[in-house]
């Protein structure tokens, strides 16, 4: 059975199921979804985490009495289902004073105030106990050429980072940054558009170790990357911090769909790798349910976010557990991969030592389409 419970570490963006379903083309469709409600909703359906922008709670500019009456209704929720706030994120895209960006906006000034205002969400991030600080730079971009000094902006990115992080190291705060790479959307081309750039991007950071990615599998098939393979490298770099599961098909507008819907191949090894490759953070939602759906279609798509992640936990497991599966491993010498191409101490000088018949080498075939069957007859359920 695919139940979730709060072991599975499932956690939503509170502005998931909170999405009225405003888009370019129309207007909201649902009424909005009060956050304490949306806490005990989550919970009941087996969650153990919400995270949430400042805005999610809190409107832009409310009076310091109206903010303490939302986070107090917010926390009350939160005590009273036990459940937890692991990341916290902040709007620096939806207000029009953000209409180029936040920390890398041509306006000086709204510089300063974007990096104050996330500075405000991170006071009450560590306050909730959350231990991952995520930065979606939507609008952080350019839609034109000479719009958008690309080395400039650069630089004011970073040195946003490197406040942020002095004033987390300075407050002696538990929390660490992951950016949450896009291509385009809002923006025409949005700066740190996939997994690489922004792991280049963090080598120039003055606290790398604070910060990390929160990559998102719709964000990367839109530039047509492969999300699973991503995420391997992420980890290989210690920079996995934070995942955005959701389902997208192929390169066009990002999709949000919930988790499992889209590209379904590519679903079984993200959660492969999330199972088996090292990651110990929440398994975190970030998806639309569709404008079609009223309040019980929101919730009927939260609930298959989950079933679906669990549901190809069991299918992955069952593929790794499989001995015709680990026979196929070997075939296909996974095994060999795994052994460094030279011995301790050895150099090239004793690479040109081998006797090496390339002619009988290149008649080996990979065996990589039998193991790739029994991946899809798992996925499939017929195995
Ligand atoms: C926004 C975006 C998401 C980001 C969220 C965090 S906000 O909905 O589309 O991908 O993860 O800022
Ligand atoms: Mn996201
Ligand atoms: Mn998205
Ligand atoms: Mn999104």
């Amino acid at each position: 059975d695919y139940t979730p419970t709060r072991e599975d570490r499932f956690s939503f963006g509170l502005w998931t199921v909170g999405w009225e379903g405003v888009d370019v083309f129309g207007g909201a469709v649902r009424p909005p979804l009060d956050p304490a409600a949306a806490v005990h909703k989550l919970s009941e359906l087996g969650a153990y985490g919400i995270t949430f922008h400042d805005n999610d709670v809190v409107p832009f500019g409310a009076s310091a009495s109206e903010r303490d009456a939302r986070l107090k209704s917010f926390r009350t929720a939160l005590e009273e289902t036990g459940l937890q706030v692991p990341m916290v994120t902040t709007n620096l895209f939806s207000h029009p004073v953000f209409r180029d960006g936040g920390f890398t906006n041509n306006d000086r000034d709204v510089r300063r105030f974007a990096i104050r205002k996330a500075a405000d969400q991170l006071d009450l991030g560590a306050e909730l106990g959350a231990k991952l600080f995520v930065a979606w730079g939507g609008r952080e971009g350019a839609e034109s050429g000479a719009a958008k000094d690309i080395r400039a902006a650069l630089d004011r990115y970073k040195e946003a980072f490197d406040l942020l992080g002095a004033y987390i190291l300075e407050r002696g705060y538990d929390i660490r940054v992951a950016l949450e790479p896009k291509p385009n959307e809002p923006r025409g081309d949005i700066l740190l558009p996939t997994i690489g750039h922004a792991l280049a991007f963090i080598n120039e950071l003055e606290h790398p170790e604070l910060v990390g990615l929160n990559p998102e599998v719709g964000h990367e098939e839109m530039a047509s990357m492969n999300y699973a393979h991503g995420l391997a490298q992420a980890l290989w770099h210690g920079k996995l911090f934070h995942i955005d599961l959701n389902g997208q098909h192929g390169p066009r507008f990002d999709q949000d769909l919930r988790f499992g819907a889209g590209n379904a191949r590519g679903a079984f090894w993200t959660v492969d790798i999330i199972e088996s490759g090292g990651y110990d953070g929440p398994r975190h939602f970030d998806f639309k349910p569709p404008r079609t759906e009223d309040m019980d279609g929101v919730w009927a798509s939260a609930a298959g976010c989950m079933r679906n992640y669990l549901i190809l936990r069991e299918k992955t497991r069952a593929f790794r557990a499989d001995p015709e599966v680990q026979e196929a491993l070997r075939a296909a010498r996974l095994d060999q991969l795994a052994v460094p191409t030279a011995a301790e101490g050895e150099t090239v000088e004793s690479l040109r030592a081998d006797s090496f018949d390339p002619d009988e080498a290149a008649q080996r075939g990979m065996a990589f389409e039998q193991l790739d069957q029994l991946a899809l007859e798992h996925l499939y359920g017929v195995r």
